[in-house]
């Protein structure tokens, strides 16, 4: 039905006139995009219309005198509501559409800073357990936190790093002396974890010896110094290490840390691992995975990055998130063993290495484990009354050989996870 003019309070200059006729059309052409620019239409009156509406016809956004007024049909116009209505509901529903994928895609693909507890390691164990809430928090939720007043002076820091650069510098062929097929096989090349990705192991408790097994294929010179430095920080890795694993029994809580780690944890050993990351040029471009996702077999491992960064540690979600690093800050995750025996109560969480920049990083992760022998089970005390167990007791080198012998050239291999290896499916238990 055509609009009819009313309540007119000016004469109708042929512009209006024309204005007019074109909105006519317009209205009953919906798609026509002039309609919005030529007119702003708004309603000034009857809300709930029983006749007609009436309209203001303005050049701009609101009422003014040269506005002329004019009404429409009420069955024309509901009409019009009816499809004006379906078209924003249709659009509402797009609009949620576009926000939840968005949201999901900001979840997996950006990459935050995590801010970690810090947790000084020169209080006394005996310390309050409210100092130890953040931590156990993030124990729970991200099986990573971050330690101070850890003990190893920027000196040693200088001395180890100076003497890396040199054992990584040296030729390929030197280094593959103590690769995969040689005797000692401390040295993992390139393209086993990753093309940029290289490390040397030096395992304790006599570090100084197993340096040294290593120093006399590498160098001619510095072979007592590389040694010396290796065993002191290897020593102090271990002596921080027993602290943290008291320091996590009583976040298990139960009074029991000490005959736990009497019984447990007496006899853990621990190894390092020296990681040279080289990215490619192009990196500048395109940032590279230095190593891959996964998560580490041990109870805990102490990390040192140095200033370059690029250390991420995956969400229960799988969101990835960055942890900084931070001068004097020593980084602390929780590995699969302290997963199984804590029965989840302390996360093992997926980490990776992003490479962002042209320029080598290098990391020493201190990995601190059951002796080969241990049986992992997790004692009645940490389950706790109204749990189940989730693992089935296992050997830890049995774990370890499970995580090694799979396909050659993957290093930590993703999906062979302790739980996949030990854990019970609780759905066969009920059944
Ligand atoms: O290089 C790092 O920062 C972490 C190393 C790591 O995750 C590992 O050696 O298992």
């Amino acid at each position: 039905m055509p609009l009819d003019h009313t309540n007119k309070t000016a004469p109708f200059d042929r512009g209006y006139k024309k204005q007019l006729k074109r909105f006519s059309k317009c209205r009953t052409k919906e798609s026509d995009p002039r309609t919005p620019a030529l007119f702003h239409p708004l309603i000034v009156s009857n809300p709930f219309p029983q006749q007609s509406y009436r309209f203001f016809l303005s050049r701009y956004n609101f009422p003014s005198a040269e506005s002329r007024t004019c009404s429409i049909s009420a069955d024309k116009l509901s009409h019009q509501y009816a499809v004006a209505t379906q078209v924003l509901v249709l659009f509402l529903v797009f609009l949620e559409l576009f926000c939840m994928i968005s949201f999901y895609a900001a979840e997996n693909m950006s990459e935050t800073v995590l801010e970690l507890p810090v947790l000084d390691m020169s209080l006394p164990l005996e310390a309050d357990q409210s100092l130890l809430a953040p931590v156990a928090d993030a124990c729970r939720k991200w099986g990573f936190f971050l330690i101070t007043n850890h003990g190893v002076s920027e000196e040693l820091y200088s001395k180890v790093k100076n003497l890396c650069k040199q054992l990584f510098s040296l030729p390929p062929d030197t280094k593959l002396k103590l690769g995969p097929f040689s005797s000692v096989k401390s040295y993992t090349p390139h393209f086993i974890a990753s093309p940029f990705f290289e490390s040397l192991r030096v395992s304790g408790p006599d570090f100084f010896s197993s340096a040294q097994s290593s120093a006399d294929v590498l160098f001619d010179q510095q072979k007592q110094e590389f040694c010396n430095v290796l065993e002191e920080y290897g020593s102090k890795m271990a002596d921080l290490s027993k602290k943290i694993v008291q320091i996590m029994l009583k976040i298990l809580g139960e009074g029991s840390e000490n005959k736990y780690y009497e019984s447990d944890f007496k006899n853990c050993h621990g190894y390092l691992r020296v990681n040279n990351y080289s990215p490619p040029e192009t990196v500048e471009n395109q940032e590279v995975e230095g190593l891959g996702q996964h998560t580490d077999m041990s109870c805990i491992t102490i990390v040192y990055q140095d200033e370059i960064g690029g250390l991420q540690v995956r969400s229960q979600s799988g969101k990835w998130f960055d942890i900084s690093p931070r001068e004097e800050i020593l980084v602390v995750n929780i590995g699969d063993l302290l997963q199984a025996w804590s029965n989840d109560r302390l996360r093992s969480s997926e980490h990776r290495v992003m490479l962002k920049a042209p320029r080598n990083r290098l990391s020493l992760a201190f990995f601190w484990c059951f002796e080969d022998d241990k049986a992992v089970t997790s004692p009645d005390e940490v389950v706790g009354e109204g749990s189940v167990k989730l693992y089935k007791p296992f050997r830890a080198v049995d774990y370890i050989k499970f995580r090694e012998s799979s396909d050659p050239g993957k290093f930590e291999k993703v999906g062979f996870t302790v739980k996949g290896f030990a854990g019970i499916n609780q759905l066969d238990v009920t059944q």
